[in-house]
């Protein structure tokens, strides 16, 4: 009798720790807040890979840079301490030097433009080369098109931005873009408001939901809609933890958050007439056409920076601007 009752103990006992071994926790971590793209990337996915996996899988999102800010975070990838991440295209190019071909002026000039490239063979080798950094790199989704806003005067033209102290991401291309436009960058990482509100920097610039979520229009005056860089995030892995699941598994994180990034870029999409009138509602004064020929002729001769000098990097992105 207290064999048989042993013996069902240790049934249950490896029952109960062969189903804890077969599930996979997924600490996933974003910058930014509830409601904000990249939120919204991982809570679809958060909610998809429940249904699907029929609760197998399952993702603990840690947003507001609770895991620390986004270079961070990759470096926490790279250790397999942080399974999964939804970050800013910017911050990657201190990672590898070929994620600086995304951030590039005026390189995709809309939307049908961006998921061509970004979800076919080209965006599919920038994903690829992450490897080289124990990143692996699964999908693209969206924060937008950048737009400057700054808290001293009306920008028409690249002369109205001579001077102006704007934030930056972490990445050398947007630090060298407003060089060349003639400001004074600031790389910071995110969140920025406090240093907005202060006077610390003059500007800053990012895609609408930003203005909204994040209520700058509370604290920025101007606004003009230049539109110069498409800014992906890009959806990322640990290496390491990746190449530890099985192909079954693999492939439906792959398919999940791919679908949790094309919602996402619809949602997206589909939200900003509404933030540009409520922006200008709360009495933000906003250029809407600026002198985009005047920016572009600034930033015309970025490719032959040293950035771009690695040999792949500027075959791919002389193959994009073919293609675009
Ligand atoms: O999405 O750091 C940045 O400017 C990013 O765009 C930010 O994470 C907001």
């Amino acid at each position: 009798m207290k064999k048989t009752v042993l013996f069902i103990a240790a049934v249950a006992l490896l029952a109960f720790t062969g189903t804890a071994m077969a599930d996979i926790n997924i600490k996933l971590a974003v910058v930014t807040k509830p409601g904000s793209a990249q939120n919204i990337v991982a809570a679809k996915f958060e909610e998809l890979i429940a249904q699907r996996s029929g609760g197998n899988i399952s993702v603990k999102v840690y947003h507001s840079a609770s895991l620390g800010n986004e270079t961070e975070i990759l470096q926490q990838i790279q250790m397999n301490t942080i399974q999964m991440a939804v970050i800013t295209g910017g911050p990657f190019d201190t990672f590898d030097p070929i994620v600086r071909v995304v951030s590039y002026p005026f390189l995709l000039k809309d939307y049908a433009q961006a998921d061509a490239i970004l979800d076919g063979p080209l965006g599919a080798e920038i994903l690829k080369s992450l490897e080289r950094s124990k990143i692996k790199g699964l999908c693209f989704s969206e924060n937008g098109f950048r737009n400057l806003s700054n808290n001293k005067r009306p920008v028409n033209t690249p002369e109205d931005v001579k001077g102006l102290k704007i934030r930056v991401m972490s990445s050398t291309i947007h630090k060298s873009i407003w060089q060349a436009l003639g400001a004074n960058p600031t790389p910071m990482p995110w969140p920025i408001y406090t240093e907005l509100e202060q006077g610390v920097i003059d500007g800053q610039e990012n895609p609408l939901w930003v203005m909204e979520v994040y209520k700058f229009y509370e604290i920025q005056k101007y606004m003009t809609m230049t539109r110069h860089v498409y800014s992906c995030h890009i959806d990322v892995a640990s290496l390491d933890w990746w190449n530890s699941l099985n192909p079954a598994d693999q492939a439906l994180i792959q398919k999940t958050i791919h679908d949790a990034a094309v919602f996402e870029r619809q949602d997206n999409r589909s939200k900003n007439a509404a933030r540009l009138a409520m922006l200008k509602e709360k009495g933000m004064q906003i250029v809407e056409n600026p002198d985009i020929q005047a920016f572009r002729a600034r930033v015309a001769d970025l490719k032959n920076l040293d950035l771009y000098s690695d040999p792949q990097v500027k075959a791919l992105l002389e193959k994009i601007l073919d293609a675009t």
